[in-house]
């Protein structure tokens, strides 16, 4: 199994859409747990690609055909994902901050939220403070996530929470942040409720934010 893990990495480096789709669907049928596959196959193969893109070794097509491929081997874990937890956790939005389209981070810990239970919104990338406002207003969440990936989009993070304050919505609803570049101390800096290093962590947190006992297992 451990080798097929390794194929999968394999193939979201080199951004080969088919045969990922095939081997995240045999590593199911060969009893593989949908969270196993996602943490031991797709994302040590993004963070290569990560390590090979900053050190030029790898080029922006070549990365986004990589998130093409983990994208679609996602979209066939996800249903698992979703059905294998509790239900009725409590109600999350979530979206990248304007100006950043790094989408991948963000929608995995979209999926594992659900996994365990939350009704999750997704506001896509590039959402403005406004739009955070508005969802808030919609869908009356008990949690906002957000998610950057660039030193120069962070800020954003400062900026939503301003506009929520301006709105008289920042005390209706729990602010939690994450993505590469983000930290525990900037998080505290902004006046964020909380920060995940990784979509585990993220659902640990949404879990406490919430009051909810944190499951362990
Ligand atoms: C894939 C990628 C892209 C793809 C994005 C495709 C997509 N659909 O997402 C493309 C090619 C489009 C891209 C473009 C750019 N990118 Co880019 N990209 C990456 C790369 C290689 C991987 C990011 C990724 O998906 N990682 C895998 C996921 C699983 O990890 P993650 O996002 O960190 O998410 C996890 C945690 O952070 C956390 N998390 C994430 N969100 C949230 C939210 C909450 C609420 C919580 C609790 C937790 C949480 O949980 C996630 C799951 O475990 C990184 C390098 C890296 N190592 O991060 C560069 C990187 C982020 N990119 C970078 C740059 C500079 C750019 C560009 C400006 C390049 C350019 N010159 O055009 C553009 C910007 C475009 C824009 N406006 O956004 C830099 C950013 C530097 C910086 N610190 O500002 C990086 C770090 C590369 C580098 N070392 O230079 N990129």
């Amino acid at each position: 199994m451990t080798e097929l893990f390794g194929k999968l990495s394999e193939v979201v480096i080199l951004g080969n859409i088919e045969v990922c789709d095939k081997l995240a669907q045999e590593a199911l049928d060969e009893g593989s747990s949908a969270r196993d596959i996602l943490e031991k196959g797709l994302i040590p193969g993004m963070d290569i690609v990560g390590q090979r893109f900053k050190a030029g070794d790898m080029f922006i097509p070549e990365v986004l055909l990589s998130a093409r491929t983990m994208h679609g081997a996602m979209e066939i874990l996800e249903p698992l994902l979703s059905e294998s937890d509790a239900k009725g956790a409590g109600t999350v939005i979530i979206g990248t901050v304007e100006g950043d389209l790094h989408d991948i981070g963000k929608n995995l810990v979209m999926m594992m939220l659900r996994g365990a239970g939350f009704k999750v919104m997704d506001l896509g990338i590039n959402v403005k403070p406004q739009d955070f406002v508005e969802g808030v207003l919609e869908h009356k969440p008990d949690i906002i996530g957000m998610s950057a990936l660039l030193t120069t989009t962070m800020p954003k993070m400062q900026e939503t929470i301003d506009s929520l304050t301006e709105a008289g919505l920042r005390n209706q609803v729990k602010v939690m942040a994450g993505g590469a570049a983000v930290t525990q101390d900037f998080v505290d800096k902004i006046g964020a409720d909380a920060f995940g290093t990784d979509a585990a962590e993220a659902v640990e947190k949404a879990r406490a934010l919430i009051g909810q006992k944190v499951d362990t297992e």
